[in-house]
């Protein structure tokens, strides 16, 4: 069985910096790490390797060059292979563009097309972007199934029963593979590096492909391949006005208040 396991180097929550010109992201090499809940589906690729022969975990990212410090530490907790997607080409790529790329990389990886061996997890969603669109985009692009917010997977018979988190509570689905799970923070709890892990990955070659490599048209990823236009990107000001009711009773306060919202037309 393989398993490829998307994963995305996203600055620290705190840290999102927008470049106002272009509307898209900058991003430095400071104080990346890998999303969290790329880290759970990571961990679950981990875990399936622990537990059924012949697994093999490849974790896929696009991204600048320092992204590969995340697909180094993915190594460490325990892939096998890791790939990064990663040039002029691809940036400024929406989700769409993303998608596009991420989905030829995989059909590439399983060589030429997923199969019947192949699980494709990924976070639900990126903290930074946050739109929590790529899973199921790639899974449109391939043509293949995806389940979301999944937060337990059983392999049987060939198949993958995820358990997924639903508004009034949880719902079983079973799906023949080749196909695309994203999963919540549930799912587990991530593990650490092993110092084996750590001298792989120090050690492994991270293969860089570009647009050309992967064969897909330069028109089909980055500003160019991107439908989604960010017309403004701003930093909201806050303002407010405060009044302050003071008076000797509680009463003659709350009769004031009421006033001030019934003024405002909010009662
Ligand atoms: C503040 C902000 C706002 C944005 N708004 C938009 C927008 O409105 N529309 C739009 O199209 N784009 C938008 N983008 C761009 C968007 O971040 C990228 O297109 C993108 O790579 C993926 O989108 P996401 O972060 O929303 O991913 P999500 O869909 O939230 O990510 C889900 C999962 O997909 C996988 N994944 C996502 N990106 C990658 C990657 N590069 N490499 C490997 N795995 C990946 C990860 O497993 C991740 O957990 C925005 C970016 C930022 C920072």
């Amino acid at each position: 069985m393989n398993i490829y396991v998307l994963l995305k180097q996203v600055p620290g929550t705190s840290n999102v910096k927008m470049d106002e010109e272009t509307g898209t992201m900058i991003r430095t090499e400071h104080q990346n790490v890998i999303n969290p809940l790329d880290e759970n589906a990571l961990a679950e690729a981990i875990r399936v390797k622990s537990v059924m022969s012949e697994v093999k975990v490849t974790a896929i990212s696009m991204g600048p060059p320092h992204a590969k410090k995340a697909l180094r530490e993915a190594i460490a907790l325990g892939a096998d292979e890791a790939v990064l997607l990663s040039h002029r080409g691809f940036s400024g790529s929406d989700t769409l563009a993303t998608s596009k790329a991420l989905a030829r990389a995989l059909a590439q990886a399983a060589g030429g097309e997923l199969g019947e061996n192949d699980l494709v997890l990924c976070g639900e969603r990126a903290t930074d972007g946050e739109t929590g669109q790529v899973g199921p985009m790639v899974s449109g692009v391939l043509d293949v199934p995806v389940v979301t917010y999944v937060r337990k997977i059983v392999y049987e018979d060939g198949c993958i029963v995820a358990e997924r988190i639903v508004e009034d509570g949880l719902e079983r689905v079973k799906t023949p593979l080749p196909a695309v799970i994203t999963v919540v923070k549930d799912m587990n709890q991530p593990g650490f590096p092993t110092l084996s892990g750590k001298l792989r990955a120090k050690a492994v070659e991270i293969p860089v492909l570009t647009p050309d490599e992967l064969d897909i048209c330069s028109c089909d990823v980055g500003l160019q391949g991107s439908p989604t236009r960010v017309a403004k990107v701003f930093r909201p000001r806050l303002s407010r006005d405060t009044i302050m009711y003071q008076q000797d009773s509680a009463g003659t306060a709350v009769d004031n208040l009421v006033s001030f919202l019934e003024m405002r037309e909010i009662i």
